[in-house]
């Protein structure tokens, strides 16, 4: 494939309005006819995009076309003559079985299911498979009645019956116009439940969510997530379902997570099935987000869509945003923040320090499918939290009326999002832009001078962005500041006389930093303050400030925002840790650190703040620090120490804290998931002080049944804390999950996860394991993407682990290459370390560079690190 700009877009020479599909469904030839208008709306041939496909004919107008009137390649169908209006039949014959990239329409588990997103469905029919071509599809699906009981498609239902030889069809009419990447097409035998919503403007809408037969109890959790996600979407944005039906089916191989489908969301099954035996709280918590996630997609990417797939975030990181603000209404606003904040640092700052760093709106794409990032998804979330933090609840929801006014049933683009919030509010979003055309994580530095004598302060901020691969020179970016002062007290002290310095609706006060500098003055300020600046992550940016522990500890104890409260900690976790690094020395914790997070222990605070509060950034977070030369060896030492010191030095109130809480395992509310959460983090540092005295405890929770929130967080213990029982809880954790493969998923994960020196030789064995299958994306993602997201076991020093992952991206690169792409990410950041590990990626990168038939996936990602 070519690379493609986003400055060389062209409408379509040709649109189609409408598409009747009818399939013969079989195993190894599925034959898909394609009945389509198509009409003109410029000059040019028609050229229709296809891969992989079979060709059985070709008729315009009921004329079968000659051969000599069209060209068949590797990617596409041209017809140079045709007229400006006319029916297009076409018949294509494709092979499920074989397709194991799980694009286009595919078996998972014995049932068809489709995925097209982004360009799928050029590998099921010839088609102008873009986004910004939008048609009413009517699906006929045709398949053997007892094996596919069930022949799903996007709409309302209109026909079924039976045929002869003991086939059966069903014909689905979508009345909404949508491009092919929202297409889906489901035929199996499953169980079903069904529910209904009455919608705010009154109409009855049935819900279905289809799963494994033997599932049905584990759906529930689903179907209450998605009456939830359907009234937030109307009490909060205003926005009401638009079909009689809403369906979901859970299938097990599923490259993404979910897909939005118009009426038919396809999920994987790791976020529709939860029970409280299977799933831990966390994964309940997933399941809501996912399922609002697709949800508020029927607004946010069906109604409204992307015009070309360079402007992705605008349906994704607005999805986003309104999934986080969905989660955050409904439980601990200030837990979700840090969840988000943590794959922020974690994540997205990596990605924007690697060659893969690029806009939220990217200028250039080889393979759609190696953008959906962090970046796209994640950062995108967060320009559109920043401008929601401008505008305010009221203007933001003012621009996103407006945004729906103009646009809805169009394939549109940032500029016209961004362009409707600045026209319903009045305001000039010029600058803001920015955000949408520059990669790269901003660096903000604050400096601060206190005048007793003229009770001043003055503050001096500057920023600037790292140059990123193409974008050499950056420009100032628009900087929304949520900032609270303090007295060394603790009290709250509202800062005066700066104009530029406002308050706002969060409680907090909100500077605008849109230049490379900027000093501002406040006066009036009686004593020195503590200054609490970028609070709840006001914009993703990295910031760097001169600030005490005294100072902290102040922060970490009265901020009246929570977030703040857990940033506190971070900072001092952080200056601990990199204080340490530089000297490749272990970590010391002072008496006054000490003291500040046992008030924490013994405050009156949600327990889940609590847990977070007492997790120190990982070994990832920690890597923002260091651009190049990334000293793994004082990382490991660092962060292993402070997590002992934590755990000697706070012994006695943790050991307090782990018998005060005692939540019910039958208990799934806020409370107890919360308490749940702090008993664990207890556990695990207990566990680390004193390994002798809470092996049993550790083992009996690992081995006691019904409730996974619990024996997940021991089995972890126990193989990250190297306890004497982790031989015998893996294996009876093992024997009774074995045939449960999302919960093997955990045994994987916990394993390839662990930071000790046999996790390399651990994920070999493990590969070999059978309940493991390279096929499958949610085994690989299980051991090898935990794997490889465990940096200080991945780099060990002798290259084991870049052979073993080498490997594997070479298997995958045939069998499915968007799962192989995603593995890379590690090899991509080679230069950030050390010359012997440089030069050991280096060649890695190399070899698979000379795979036969390197697939674009790859081949792309492999390009720009090599540069
Ligand atoms: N559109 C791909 C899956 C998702 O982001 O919802
Ligand atoms: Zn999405």
């Amino acid at each position: 494939k070519a690379v493609q700009y986003r400055s060389d877009y062209r409408a379509p020479a040709f649109t189609i309005d409408q598409l009747d599909l009818h399939f013969d469904l079989s195993e190894q030839a599925t034959e898909v006819r394609g009945l389509m208008r198509v009409r003109r709306q410029a000059s040019g041939a028609l050229h229709l995009h296809g891969e992989q496909l079979q060709l059985k004919h070709l008729k315009i107008d009921g004329q079968v076309l000659a051969s000599d009137r069209y060209e068949v390649s590797d990617t596409e169908l041209r017809i140079d003559d045709v007229p400006d209006a006319f029916e297009l039949e076409i018949v294509t014959v494709v092979n499920p079985s074989a397709n194991s990239a799980l694009e286009g329409l595919y078996l998972s588990g014995g049932a068809f299911c489709t995925q097209c997103e982004a360009e799928g469905f050029r590998r099921i029919m010839y088609y102008l498979d873009r986004p910004d071509v939008l048609a009413v599809f009517t699906t006929t699906v045709v398949a053997d009645a007892q094996r596919y009981p069930f022949l799903l498609a996007n709409g309302n239902l209109i026909k079924e019956g039976q045929l002869d030889d003991g086939r059966h069809f069903a014909t689905w009419h979508d009345p909404h116009p949508k491009p092919s990447y929202l297409f889906a097409l489901v035929a199996g035998d499953f169980d079903r439940i069904e529910d209904h919503y009455t919608t705010i403007e009154g109409r009855k809408v049935k819900l279905e969510i289809f799963v494994d037969k033997g599932n049905a109890q584990r759906a529930e959790y689903a179907m209450g997530a998605l009456k939830r996600s359907m009234q937030w979407d109307e009490q909060r944005f205003g926005l009401a379902y638009d079909l009689d039906r809403y369906m979901i089916v859970a299938v097990d191989f599923f490259n993404m997570g979910a897909m939005e489908n118009k009426g038919l969301n396809i999920f994987n099954s790791k976020y529709v099935l939860a029970s409280q035996e299977t799933a831990t709280d966390w994964d309940f918590i997933h399941v809501e987000s996912v399922i609002g996630h697709e949800y508020f997609h029927n607004w946010t990417g069906n109604r409204i869509t992307c015009r070309d797939w360079f402007q992705l975030s605008l349906k994704e990181g607005l999805t986003v945003f309104r999934d986080q603000e969905f989660s955050a209404d409904l439980g601990s606003r200030a837990v979700h923040r840090i969840d988000a904040i943590r794959v922020m640092r974690s994540h997205q700052f990596n990605e924007d320090a690697s060659p893969m760093a690029h806009p939220i709106r990217p200028d250039k794409v080889q393979e759609m499918n190696n953008f959906y990032t962090v970046t796209v998804y994640n950062k995108g979330a967060e320009v559109i939290r920043m401008l929601h933090t401008l505008l305010g609840e009221q203007g933001f929801q003012a621009g996103m009326r407006l945004y729906r006014e103009r646009h809805d049933g169009q394939a549109v683009t940032c500029e016209d999002f961004v362009a409707a919030l600045e026209d319903a509010n009045q305001s000039d979003l010029s600058q803001f832009r920015r955000w949408y055309s520059q990669a790269g994580t901003p660096e903000v530095t604050i400096t601060q001078k206190y005048d007793a004598a003229t009770e001043t302060l003055e503050v001096h901020l500057r920023q600037q962005t790292p140059a990123t691969p193409g974008q050499t020179a950056k420009q100032a970016v628009v900087i929304p500041i949520l900032l609270s002062a303090y007295s060394q007290q603790g009290e709250r002290i509202e800062l005066q006389g700066e104009p530029n310095v406002v308050r706002h609706e969060s409680g907090s006060q909100l500077l605008v930093f849109d230049s490379a500098e900027m000093t501002v003055s406040f006066s009036n300020v009686k004593t020195q303050p503590v200054l609490a600046w970028l609070e709840n992550f006001s914009a993703p940016v990295k910031l760097e400030q001169p600030i005490s522990v005294e100072e902290l500890a102040v922060l970490l104890g009265h901020a009246e925002q929570e977030v703040t409260r857990w940033e506190a900690a971070q900072r001092i976790f952080i200056t601990l840790l990199r204080h340490a690094v530089a000297q490749s020395a272990q970590v010391k914790l002072s008496e006054l650190e000490r003291r500040a997070l046992q008030q924490v222990l013994e405050a009156d605070l949600d327990p889940a703040l609590v847990a977070m509060i007492l997790t120190p950034p990982s070994a990832e977070e920690l890597l923002e620090y260091y651009p190049s030369a990334i000293p793994l060896a004082a990382i490991e030492l660092a962060t292993r120490s402070l997590e002992y010191q934590l755990a000697v030095q706070l012994q006695q109130p943790l050991a307090e804290c782990f018998q005060r809480l005692q939540p019910k395992d039958d208990d799934l509310s806020a409370r107890a998931m919360a308490e749940r959460a702090l008993k664990n983090r207890c556990l695990r540092l207990l566990a680390a002080a004193q390994p002798e005295n809470f092996n049993d405890v550790v083992e009996q929770q690992a081995l006691r049944q019904g409730n996974m929130t619990q024996q997940h967080a021991a089995l972890e213990i126990a193989v990250h804390q190297q306890l004497p029982c982790k031989t015998a809880v893996l294996a009876e954790f093992a024997k009774q999950w074995q045939s449960t493969p999302l919960v093997m998923d955990k045994w994987f994960a916990v394993q390839a996860s662990a930071v000790h020196e046999h996790t390399v030789s651990d994920v070999e064995r493990l590969l070999e394991h059978e309940a493991f299958n390279l096929r499958n994306p949610n085994r690989v993602y299980s051991l090898l993407a935990t794997f490889a997201r465990n940096s200080l076991r991945f780099h060990q020093q002798d290259g084991a682990g870049y052979q073993l992952l080498q490997r594997i991206i070479t298997q995958l690169n045939t069998l499915n290459p968007q799962v192989a792409a995603r593995l890379i990410t590690p090899f991509l950041q080679y230069k950030r370390f050390d010359e012997t590990r440089c030069a050991n990626m280096q060649k890695v990168l190399e070899e698979l560079k000379e795979i036969p038939q390197l697939a674009t996936d790859l081949e792309e990602k492999i390009n720009l690190a090599l540069g």
